[in-house]
């Protein structure tokens, strides 16, 4: 691969060579100083190794659990490659602090300070990844995000109404993403004001649609028991879900009572045609059609499988669902097609549509697949990845003497989620398998009581597995996706009419500002408002005067054309902090409570005089 030119027809090199020439930097900034883009080869097949300068085959999609943020690591070398903010607040980049960030968060009802991440799941047009959209659920808060893939920023969030706790979410996968399924976990009394706080009968929980485009409520299904993971079908007819506490209780010894719970399955052209009809209702002030999925409707489908199961997951033959037993040493398999037969009357019991319950050791949660008819299951508590093969655990539940198991592989420690490159797609190839290792105990040196997760790289590419990498990471990835790097297409620089910032060059208009060259403060009452440029290694304003108690919003946008040229804005002693990515505008409001001299500079590391990028704010007592 050649060196990519940027806008202005400038490599890197080149451009680092041009400044020098101008006199601009000068010395400093050469090429050593920071490296351009090297030729790059990709990693070779079968080789977790990836040289310096070579590029990953895959990106993966890692979620960041309770730090709240989604990161992106390329596979196979597991370098992280890049953070996104999502739920947390950030300090390099300003996500939470900029009005920016805080515009997006307020739609999920934030800024909350923290957030608690698991699914990451990709956006696809007839059950490929489309590169578009990355979502992610908040179990803490209740919200779900969308990442928009060509700048990789967390661009809406939404908090789901009428339930606690959002915990599986997978995507429609065809024709294509039209909704992301979501489960609220937790059960609450409905209306949840105070009055039947202590009726556990009357609590209950929602399968919950979001419209993935509008990134709006779509509709609501409330079921029995408490949800915990999703996946969808290939047909877009099914999504289906782990469902535990059958028993309805509030307290760990009730909701081990019953010896099954249940695998649900929601029959979505029936809800659309339901809520077409009218045939819903609404909760409190909450808008959106809330239908009642409870065992008796004939949207839904329970089918008994033994107690808490934890993951579900589709083959990518678009043939079964499998739904993992954690207390149980199986999994259930479901035969999809069964599932039209049941919702056409055809079947006597929801158990009919099971056509396989393999067992596979110890605490089985979540199983991924190899596209060559092989399923990788985690068991937690024998702390491994057992391989099988699905035709054969479907003959021996018929009878048949066959031995489905292929191998078991010892992990290091207690796996969660496992993930397979494409694996929740049509296009799943089978070479890379990720094992998320709850615990790491010995794997790693020692960096007090609290210890790295363990991310496990397993070529799965031959007939055996063979783990090739250990990849420390914190809390918590819960799972990950992995995507080939032919589905993405991310962008160098921004571009000036990003809807990203919309908002921002809608307040500058109405300022008769333009962004692209104006450095104006405007004032307005005890509002003042400061546009100004950044071309490196310059401000456009280095001084402006406010007055205490001031409200100040500091807009920067960053002219630079240059790939990786982004710049900061930091003003010191006020918690203000943001980044400016080349042709990005960005903002921040604060008030000027302390009169004085206060210096703001540039706080990524831009040029050779990035140390003299800076200004001042006066403020007058
Ligand atoms: S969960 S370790 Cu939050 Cu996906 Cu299974
Ligand atoms: Cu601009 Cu550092």
């Amino acid at each position: 691969m050649s060196e990519d030119k940027d806008k202005a027809g400038f490599t890197r090199r080149e451009f680092i060579n041009a400044t020098a020439v101008a006199g601009l930097a000068g010395a400093g900034l050469g090429a050593g100083l920071l490296p351009g883009v090297a030729s790059a080869k990709s990693a070779k097949h079968g080789s977790a190794e990836v040289g310096p300068g070579e590029l990953d085959e895959y990106y993966g999609f890692w979620s960041g659990g309770h730090s709240g943020e989604v990161r992106i690591l390329g596979i196979p070398s597991m370098r992280e490659l890049m953070r996104i903010p999502v739920f947390n607040v950030e300090s390099a980049t300003g996500w939470g602090i900029t009005n920016e960030s805080k515009r997006i968060m307020e739609g999920g009802g934030g800024p909350y300070l923290n957030g608690d991440a698991h699914h990451p799941h990709m956006s696809m047009t007839d059950g490929r990844y489309d590169g578009k959209y990355v979502f992610i659920n908040d179990k803490a808060n209740t919200r779900v995000a969308r990442i928009r893939c060509d700048i990789m920023k967390t661009d809406k969030m939404i908090s789901i109404p009428n339930v606690s706790a959002i915990h599986g979410l997978r995507v429609q996968k065809v024709p294509h993403t039209k909704y992301v399924f979501c489960n609220g976990e937790f059960r609450i009394p409905h209306p949840n004001d105070g009055r039947d706080i202590n009726d556990p009968k009357k609590y209950k929980t929602m399968f919950n649609a979001i419209d993935a485009e509008k990134m709006e409520m779509a509709w609501q299904v409330i079921v029995d028991g408490n949800l915990d993971n999703t996946d969808a079908d290939y047909t877009g007819k099914y999504a289906c879900a782990t469902c535990y506490n059958s028993e309805g209780a509030v307290d760990l010894p009730g909701m081990m009572r019953n010896e099954r719970d249940w695998a649900v399955v929601f029959n979505i052209p029936r809800i659309e045609a339901a809520i077409k009809a009218g045939k819903y209702t609404t909760i409190g002030d909450s808008k959106v059609p809330v239908l009642d999925g409870r065992h008796g409707s004939d949207l839904t489908l329970y089918i008994p499988v033994p107690k808490s199961p934890h993951g579900l997951n589709t083959s990518p033959d678009g043939k079964y669902f499998v739904a993992n037993g954690k207390l149980s040493p199986t999994v259930t398999i479901i035969d999809i097609k069964k599932l039209d037969d049941w919702f056409a009357g055809k079947l006597k019991k929801p158990r009919d549509t099971v056509v396989g319950e393999p067992e596979l050791g110890l605490g089985p949660l979540h199983t991924a697949f190899d596209g060559r008819g092989n399923a990788y299951t985690t068991v937690f508590i024998d702390s491994q990845i057992v391989k099988w093969n699905v035709a054969d655990a479907i003959k021996a539940y018929k009878g048949k003497k066959v031995n489905y198991i292929r191998q078991k592989l010892d992990v290091h420690y207690q796996p969660g989620h496992n993930h397979t490159t494409m694996g929740e797609t049509r296009d799943a190839d089978g070479k890379w398998l990720i094992s998320l290792c709850k615990f790491s105990k010995d794997r790693f040196l020692p960096v007090g009581p609290l210890h790295a997760e363990n991310d496990q790289l397993i070529d799965i590419s031959g007939e055996k597995m063979k783990l090739v990498h250990d990849g420390p990471t914190f809390a918590e990835p819960h799972d990950c996706m992995l995507v080939h790097r032919s589905k993405m297409k991310p962008l160098k620089i921004w571009k000036r009419n990003d809807p990203f910032f919309a908002d921002t060059v809608a307040m500058a208009k109405k300022d008769g500002i333009v962004l692209e060259k104006d450095n104006k403060v405007i004032r307005d009452g005890n509002k003042v408002r400061v546009y100004m440029t950044s071309i490196a290694p310059n401000f456009g304003i280095i001084d402006f005067k406010v007055k205490k108690g001031d409200e100040v919003t500091v807009v920067v946008t960053n002219m630079d054309q240059v790939e990786d040229v982004t710049h900061g804005f930091c003003l010191v002693n006020h918690g203000v902090s943001m980044e400016i990515g080349p042709q990005q505008t960005s903002s921040v409001t604060f008030v000027a409570d302390k009169p004085g001299v206060h210096w703001y500079y540039c706080h990524w590391f831009c040029h050779a005089l990035h140390m003299e990028m800076r200004g001042r704010m006066l403020v007058e007592a």
